[in-house]
């Protein structure tokens, strides 16, 4: 079937209508009000960016191209001899052309960025000279950033391509970028924990999550499913997230897809963003360590309550959106049922989905006091082995590359301007308030 790039040629210029369209129709229609606490409340809640990949709904959850997760998962194509799971390459054909994918569509992803993914020498010297001592997102940042020198929309922006060609270039990028990130996320992990041991060359035969286990040195058939779900899960989540909103706003500058990329990474590796899976597990085993890993519920109540009083947030748990259980959260908890609901790790997360919510509850301050995505994933790769968390947020970008390349292209398909929102003084403030 059609690839990739053909598909989407022939939707840009209907979505380029339907834009033109609401402007023109539209326009000058307000969307809603802005409050002083919504511009002190990190933007909260205000309707200022324009999506079409995902939608979280507060209660549903998220939403792949209007399919629930759990359709998402249930209805991707499996491709690999044996595997229970969807590939992210399908997830990506979803994202980007609005459809699901048959099987050949998802293989020829597979087939293309096993081509596009081999990881330069400059790139990789730059890895191999890191010092272990730079966290593996910092790491991930400058490799994707010193990929700019690969970049085929700077070379043709510098040749003068045509406004209305520019996303056929980020495309082309964005295919590169896709297809580089398991090796480059693998080489990061072996210089990080195998002394640099491991294959980096991509085998024609595996697919994007295949090749990434195989390069971490992982091979168990369960494991790699994992992650084919792991990736499928964590691809998008709307372009507000600040991984999301960062590439975007840099994506926006026209700065090639491997800078807006890094900067997005770097908004992921805040704790109260990405970094949070890694926290979640710090966060499980101080409490192992100190009421043991079968403890009783008021041990768990009482540990949880002295983490509040320390002024600390529970990692894991409250979302900016979302006001129910994140069904990225259920979803793996399904997989763990399925493949290890002995693991007492696992144990152990079930039991706090039912006994911290009614905690956060009682402070009344929480919006969201249940489960987000962060809460189970850790579990999960301790189980198969991969323990070292400091690197869990790195798996994190491995996926959230498919869905911000996804918005990537399509914001410059639809020619999303340089963002500028307006910024004022506090002496303006007050005079603008005086008025009011
Ligand atoms: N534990 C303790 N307090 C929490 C909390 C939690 N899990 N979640 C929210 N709160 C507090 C929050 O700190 C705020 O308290 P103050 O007014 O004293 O500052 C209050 O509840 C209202 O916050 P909110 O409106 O419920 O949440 P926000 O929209 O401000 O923040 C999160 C959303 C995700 C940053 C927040 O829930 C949090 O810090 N969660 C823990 C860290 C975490 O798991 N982050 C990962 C989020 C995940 F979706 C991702 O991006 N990977």
């Amino acid at each position: 079937g059609a690839n990739l790039k053909e598909v989407l040629a022939k939707q840009v210029p209907q979505e380029r209508e339907k834009m033109m369209g609401l402007k023109c129709l539209h326009g000058d229609k307000k969307l809603g009000d802005i409050k002083l606490s919504n511009v002190m409340g990190g933007m909260r809640g205000l309707m200022l960016l324009m999506c079409d990949t995902s939608y979280v709904d507060p209660n549903k959850g998220i939403f792949y191209r209007g399919m629930t997760l759990k359709d998402v998962v249930k209805d991707l194509p499996r491709v690999q001899e044996g595997s229970k799971e969807g590939t992210p390459e399908g997830a990506f054909w979803l994202l980007t052309t609005g459809k699901m994918p048959n099987k050949g569509q998802a293989e020829g992803l597979t087939k293309e960025w096993n081509k596009r993914g081999n990881v330069p020498r400059y790139c990789q010297r730059l890895l191999d000279s890191m010092d272990q001592r730079i966290h593996p997102m910092a790491q991930l940042c400058a490799a994707s950033s010193c990929l700019d020198a690969e970049s085929k929309f700077v070379k043709a922006y510098r040749k003068g391509v045509k406004r209305a060609k520019y996303w056929e270039y980020i495309y082309e990028d964005a295919m590169d970028l896709c297809a580089m990130m398991p090796p480059v996320a693998a080489i990061i992990y072996c210089n990080a924990f195998k002394d640099g041991a491991g294959s980096r060359e991509l085998n024609p035969k595996e697919d994007w999550s295949g090749n990434f286990c195989r390069m971490c040195g992982y091979k168990d058939k369960n494991f790699i499913d994992l992650m084919r779900l792991y990736f499928v899960l964590h691809a998008d989540h709307e372009s507000g997230n600040v991984s999301a909103h960062a590439t975007q706003l840099v994506g926006s500058a026209l700065s090639s897809p491997y800078l807006s990329f890094s900067a997005g990474m770097a908004g992921l590796a805040g704790p109260l963003h990405g970094l949070a899976n890694q926290e979640v597990l710090i966060w499980l085993q101080e409490m192992i360590k100190e009421i043991g890993d079968d403890p009783k519920d008021d041990e768990i109540i009482t540990y949880v309550n002295e983490t509040l009083k320390g002024g600390k947030v529970v990692p894991g748990y409250g979302h900016a959106v979302l006001r129910q259980t994140d069904p990225r959260f259920e979803l793996q908890n399904d997989f763990a049922m399925k493949n290890c609901k002995d693991d007492k790790n696992v144990k152990l997360v079930t039991r706090l989905w039912k006994l911290i919510p009614e905690i956060l509850k009682k402070l009344g301050k929480v919006a969201n006091p249940y489960p987000n995505v962060d809460a189970h994933s850790g579990v999960l790769l301790q189980h198969y082995g991969l323990k070292e968390m400091q690197y869990y947020t790195v798996l994190f970008g491995v996926s959230r590359v498919l869905g911000v390349m996804a918005q990537t292209i399509w914001a410059r398909a639809l020619g999303a301007p340089i963002e500028r929102p307006k910024s004022f003084t506090s002496d303006f403030l007050c005079k603008f308030l005086q008025d009011k």
